[in-house]
């Protein structure tokens, strides 16, 4: 538990609990109602998300861990020896492991993610198996800016490594917005290795986020205990529903709270109205292709000229570097 009390040391920027409820009470008050995906990720919610990823419906991780493990030597050529390697949104950091492997000697491992908890204790659990890496866990909301520490400061190249699709939850104009912040992070002529889901049939997408064992609704549902608990709302898990459905004028899966009747909830001393089957829209998952994603980092004014795709055939995802060639703001 040395790894909890440390978490505490690092104080969670653009994630705390006055964020989490001006975020909450503007979704609610919009129409329609909404929530920012980030804050599914409590303890709770980060261990619902590694089961999501161990159900048979649910393909992206399986596959790109099966893309690292294929490809890994390949991708680790982008990291240039010394380098400081930043994982945007680490999780689990299982997928870092097989690229760590195949790296060369790195100035550090930089985990970022917006549950301390998660990032602290995934560090403390990789540094054994690594000894000679100088692993640097960082709690922050990887969309805002935020400070590398010292050793990635001081290394001659950083290297921001950003798989899962995690791109892939953010509004177009949001991840073009993300390009740039970690253009900015890591630096002009920094190299970011991204991981995105591929457009595919609605059946394969449908399916991974309506798992039959109910994973992913639960997942859902427990925004609302989050909220409930943090935020003193009067949620009644039993008269909201999980709904997720592919969205396919806009490629992406959307996830939905429905309200099961009218209600009123409070939350934080405010009241909300819902009627009968009234949603908040809690996630989007925007899938991408090839084109649209290369056309998202051009809109961000990262250099296409420098843009390399990595396509694997057979595979459902695709990671893709992108060479920042931004000007220092
Ligand atoms: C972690 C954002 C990649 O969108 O597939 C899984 C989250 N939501 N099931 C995704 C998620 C529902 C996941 N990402």
């Amino acid at each position: 538990m040395v790894a909890l009390a440390r978490s505490r040391v690092t104080p969670p920027q653009g994630a705390d609990d006055a964020a989490f409820e001006t975020d909450v009470l503007a979704g609610l008050g919009a129409t329609p109602k909404r929530m920012p995906a980030k804050y599914f990720y409590d303890a709770t919610g980060s261990q619902l998300f590694e089961r999501i990823t161990e159900l048979p419906e649910y393909y992206p991780t399986r596959t790109e861990m099966r893309i690292l493990r294929d490809h890994g030597a390949d991708i680790a050529k982008l990291i240039a020896p010394g380098a400081a390697l930043v994982e945007f949104g680490s999780g689990s950091s299982k997928k870092v492991r097989i690229l760590l492997r195949a790296a060369p000697p790195l100035a550090a491992y930089v985990p970022v993610d917006i549950c301390g908890e998660m990032v602290e204790q995934e560090a403390a659990e990789l540094q054994p198996d690594f000894p000679q890496l100088k692993v640097r866990p960082v709690t922050a909301d990887i969309c805002f800016p935020f400070d590398l520490p010292a050793e990635a400061k001081a290394a001659p190249a950083r290297v921001g490594f950003f798989p899962g699709s995690t791109i892939g939850n953010f509004e177009p104009h949001e991840a073009a917005a993300f390009l740039r912040n970690a253009a900015k992070i890591l630096g002009s002529g920094a190299t970011l290795i991204v991981g995105v889901d591929l457009i595919k049939p609605a059946e394969v997408l449908n399916a991974a986020y309506n798992d039959k064992a109910g994973v992913t609704a639960k997942f859902n549902l427990n925004l609302l205990t989050r909220i409930n608990r943090e935020l003193g709302g009067t949620f009644k898990l039993d008269s909201f529903e999980h709904h997720a459905f592919f969205n396919r004028e806009r490629n992406r899966i959307e996830m939905h709270l429905a309200s099961l009747k009218r209600q009123k909830v409070k939350v934080a001393g405010e009241c909300f109205d819902f009627r009968a089957g009234e949603t908040i829209h809690t996630e989007s998952s925007y899938k991408y292709s090839v084109e649209s994603l290369g056309a998202l980092a051009r809109k961000s004014k990262h250099s296409p000229a420098t843009l390399t795709f990595w396509r694997f055939r057979l595979a459902r995802c695709i990671s893709m570097r992108l060479r920042s060639r931004l000007k220092k703001a």
